[in-house]
């Protein structure tokens, strides 16, 4: 099988609310998305970066770049297997050490490609031959308010509608005053917190204060390459901690768990590189007992339906960053939309591919560059 052309879309897309993490808010997101085509079908990708590289280095920008100038070229001259074309690209990209997010969404868009051209969903290729949840729980991650109340608002709001648990993002200065309320108000839900990276060693002793609180886990206190960090609070806490930032390779994960940095680990693909590792971090979690769920990056509807295609695999048993498409978007790009029901779980779809049609006037009326990539311009 040959990709005869690659489709590379950026959008904006303005989320319903400024969503806000230690490291800096959002407003308005800035996506690249990828569509693969062959032989009259496509698939579909998106790179869950940012045009600003707060989370990690890597932006939407640097994507373009790295699809436009390597990834996209190689693989249009590449010859893939009818079977398994999606894990050899993922073979042949293990050579570029970097970029995990613009690999991911070229791998994402070659599963979705082969699942189509297959006519099964993509979470059948994901998980081979493992069993697979037909609904998927989820929780809903709250960004940093200066406001009490607008906070208090929010968490009323996702109880309502059903979400199993809420994610406070947190950062010095907003931190157990914070945790110390909401469990004041809303008593014994369950609770976790997330400071994308924000304390250093100092912060130590005031970190552990949050072990009062019963939270379901506290992720990523510290900067990715803390790994010392992170097990010398854990070994002095109840509370599991989990790795996010941190978590970026499988080996690395796995000498994260070995030094007791961590008791759970949040599987994000893009930041992982792609479906496969993945998989691999998943497996390697399952093994030894470890609880994995599926993070966010605020994806549209392309990257939110990979995500939830994942986090049907069985060692997904904690409550994922999957949120409805009306959490963060008044229209998502796909049809039907992801949606949440009153259990606070979503369907994994059974359709082909990622099981949902993507709009594509809804693409082009956000558009800011568009290019598409030929094997004729691959050649030159
Ligand atoms: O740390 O999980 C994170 C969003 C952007 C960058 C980092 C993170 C997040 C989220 C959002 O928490 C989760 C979601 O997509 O619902
Ligand atoms: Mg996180």
């Amino acid at each position: 099988m040959r990709i005869e052309a690659i489709d590379m879309f950026w959008i904006r897309m303005p989320l319903v609310g400024e969503f806000r993490i230690s490291r800096g808010a959002v407003r308005e997101r800035h996506i690249l998305l990828l569509r693969v085509r062959s032989e009259g079908a496509c698939g579909w990708g998106e790179a869950a970066a940012d045009r600003l590289p707060l989370y990690t280095y890597e932006s939407t920008g640097t994507c373009w770049h790295i699809i436009e100038e390597f990834l996209g070229p190689e693989l249009l001259a590449a010859d893939l297997p009818e079977q398994g074309a999606a894990l050899a690209v993922a073979e042949s990209m293990r050579r570029w050490p970097w970029h995990p997010m613009a690999k991911a969404a070229v791998e994402e868009a070659v599963w979705d490609l082969e699942a189509r051209r297959r006519g099964v969903p993509v979470h059948r290729l994901y998980a081979g031959e493992r069993p697979v949840r037909a609904r998927i729980e989820v929780g809903i991650s709250l960004g940093i308010q200066r406001e009490f109340a607008v906070l208090r608002a929010q968490i009323e709001d996702a109880l309502r509608q059903g979400y199993r648990r809420i994610k406070l993002k947190i950062q010095p200065g907003h931190d157990v005053d914070v945790v110390e309320r909401v469990r004041a108000e809303f008593g014994d839900i369950p609770l976790m917190v997330d400071a994308n990276c924000a304390y250093g060693a100092e912060d130590l002793e005031h970190l552990r204060r949050l072990d009062a609180f019963g939270l379901e886990m506290i992720e990523q206190p510290f900067e990715h390459d803390e790994l010392e960090l992170h097990a010398r609070l854990q070994g002095s806490i109840a509370t599991p901690l989990c790795l996010d930032e941190s978590a970026r390779t499988p080996a690395l994960t796995a000498r994260a768990l070995a030094m007791g940095a961590a008791r759970v680990i949040n599987v994000k693909c893009a930041r992982l590189g792609g479906r496969s590792y993945g998989v691999a971090v998943h497996d390697l979690c399952v093994q030894q007992g470890v609880p994995v769920w599926c993070g966010g990056m605020l994806e549209a509807g392309v990257g939110r339906l990979h995500n939830v295609a994942i986090a049907s695999l069985p060692g997904f048993r904690l409550a994922n960053d999957l949120s409805a498409s009306r959490r963060y978007w008044h229209e998502d790009i796909i049809e039907p939309p992801v949606e949440i029901d009153e259990r606070g779980t979503v369907a994994v779809p059974t359709g082909e591919g990622i099981g949902a049609e993507v709009v594509e006037e809804r693409i082009r009326a956000r558009l800011v560059r568009e290019r598409t990539l030929t094997r004729a311009r691959a050649r030159s």
